[in-house]
């Protein structure tokens, strides 16, 4: 009777096994299934999952459910999550030399940006991501960022004196801030109810992020400056990157280009849409800012880079 039992069991199991991966990745983003960068994971998700015949399962954590991004880039170190698509803010306190690409005013156009992050200077960033033990897959967008705020409307950068901005995890966020005038408290995503609370009287984040966190519920005035264009990176881990065998590296090189290209576009479709929500939503918006203000405030930031970061910033300012 066992050995029946044994028999029946084992010929249950060996399709069973065929369908079990060798290989698990658990992805952390910050944001809800809404956002962009969602879309972008869900496609790279299902672009490994196809292309490696289910020898490779993607598991997306979304919500900060597995930390903000700064403890998931941590947790990417330790090869404890295997991916993520994490806001090149928060980055550079592990790859310096990306604060390069987080001057403000230095892209005034998506193509320009195209043209760097996935030209030489990009890559070049890319690749120093393995010396902080990640593995910096491809470029993404979050789009070109605005500052919002509850109390007064922002022309000039003179208007902004004193007020709470919060900003991401990045000294050279703080510094932009400080140097415009505001009083810049750094903090991870989400934020909604700091701002409903009035803990902070104001963010910045590109038109999408702004509408599909609300943010106008809580956010009287938008002001389209556009000061900082705001990358995401696929990143990985550098030890799951090197347990996989060649044909799954090249897959999820092949898999984070595709689903950034995708996002890309995804993203700049919904431009206009965005803006005619917020305006449909009641914020009072100022389309045309007095830009030379601020760009005249955050001009000595310049000085303050060194070694490879400096070297890029001069590259993308002489082009
Ligand atoms: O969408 O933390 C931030 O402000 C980032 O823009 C993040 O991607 C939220």
């Amino acid at each position: 009777m066992r050995k029946i039992l044994g028999l029946v069991l084992a010929f249950f199991m060996v399709p069973l096994a065929l369908f079990a991966s060798s290989y698990t990745i658990e992805l952390g983003i910050v944001t809800t299934p809404h956002s962009f960068h969602y879309k972008a994971a869900e496609k790279f998700k299902n672009i490994v999952e196809k292309d490696s015949g289910g020898d490779i399962k993607v598991n997306i954590h979304h919500s900060k459910s597995v930390g903000d991004e700064t403890s998931i880039l941590q947790q990417l170190q330790l090869n404890a999550l295997q991916m993520g698509v994490i806001t090149a803010g928060p980055i550079d306190k592990f790859v310096p030399s990306i604060k390069a690409i987080e001057f403000p005013f230095i892209f005034d156009s998506f193509a320009k940006a195209d043209k760097i992050l996935d030209g030489k200077i990009g890559q070049n960033i890319l690749k120093s991501f393995k010396a902080a033990n990640l593995v910096g897959y491809h470029f993404l967008e979050n789009g070109f960022r605005n500052i919002t705020n509850s109390k007064r409307p922002i022309h000039s950068a003179s208007d902004v004196k004193g007020l709470k901005i919060r900003v991401m995890n990045s000294q050279l966020q703080i510094d932009i801030w400080k140097d415009i005038g505001a009083n810049p408290t750094p903090m991870p995503w989400p934020i909604y109810t700091q701002l409903s609370q009035h803990v902070i009287d104001g963010q910045e984040n590109p038109l999408a992020v702004i509408d599909q966190y609300k943010l106008y519920e809580v956010q009287k005035y938008l002001t389209l400056t556009r000061h900082v264009y705001s990358a995401l990176v696929f990143v990985g881990s550098k030890g799951f990157y090197d347990s996989l065998p060649a044909k799954y590296q090249k897959l999820l090189f092949k898999a984070t280009k595709e689903a950034s290209i995708y996002e890309r576009k995804l993203n700049r479709s919904k431009a206009n849409f965005f803006l005619n929500d917020l305006k449909k939503q009641g914020m009072i918006i100022d389309e045309h800012p007095d830009l030379a203000s601020f760009k005249a405030k955050v001009k000595p930031l310049k000085n303050q880079f060194k070694g490879v970061a400096k070297k890029y910033l001069d590259e993308i300012l002489a082009q």
